[in-house]
């Protein structure tokens, strides 16, 4: 199972009006812009999931600030083979709960109700389900446009990214009905 990403295919993903990623190269900069400032075209960060609730699912998801929002890349792994999950960011930066209970609910500055990223209404660190490959694997891009890297207002920086036990359903309120936590881990700045 691979689950290092390239930032090659990161940017692939991402083509769409980015111009970013000619610029992104393979190594780190997090010396090149203070790290929990928003706006920056280079800011970015990570957070490493953990396991929750008893399962082996982990993963890493990266946060990258570009003009029409953050761009997130994740690659998770240890899913049921062809599964669908809730996938969100969360208010609190604590997974330490055996459940990530601790993380707190979906992360929502503007006070929305919950929804798809599509819908005029949805909270800001609502995320499109992600779905698992025939090996258990997820990797996928967004374009998350009410998100900053920083740790602002709407900053990632701080939050926690939850995987779901179920796919959410993208209504029920205030959670999606996704289900137990299965996987979370902390925004940092990378
Ligand atoms: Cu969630």
């Amino acid at each position: 199972m691979k689950q290092v990403l390239t930032p090659l295919a990161a940017c692939i993903a991402a083509t769409v009006a980015l111009a970013g990623c000619a610029g992104s190269g393979m190594s780190s900069s997090s010396a090149a812009s203070a790290p929990g400032t928003s706006g920056s075209g280079s800011a970015r960060a990570t957070a490493t999931l953990q396991p929750k609730s008893g399962t082996n699912t982990g993963g890493t998801v990266n946060f990258q600030q570009q003009p029409g929002g953050v761009m997130m890349t994740a690659a998770i792994s240890g899913l049921p083979p062809n599964s669908v999950h809730g996938f969100h960011v969360h208010e609190k930066g604590d997974c330490s709960a055996p459940d990530a209970m601790s993380a707190g609910g979906h992360f929502n500055p503007t006070g929305k109700p919950h929804g798809q990223m599509t819908m005029p209404d949805h909270h800001a660190g609502d995320m499109n389900n992600v779905t698992a490959d025939a090996n258990g694997n997820v990797r996928v891009s967004m374009l998350l446009p009410d998100l900053t890297v920083g740790t602002g207002a709407n900053g990632v920086i701080g939050r926690a990214v939850v995987v779901h036990k179920d796919p959410d359903d993208y209504k029920t309120q205030p959670t999606g009905n996704a289900g137990g936590r299965i996987a979370c881990g902390v925004v940092a700045a990378s």
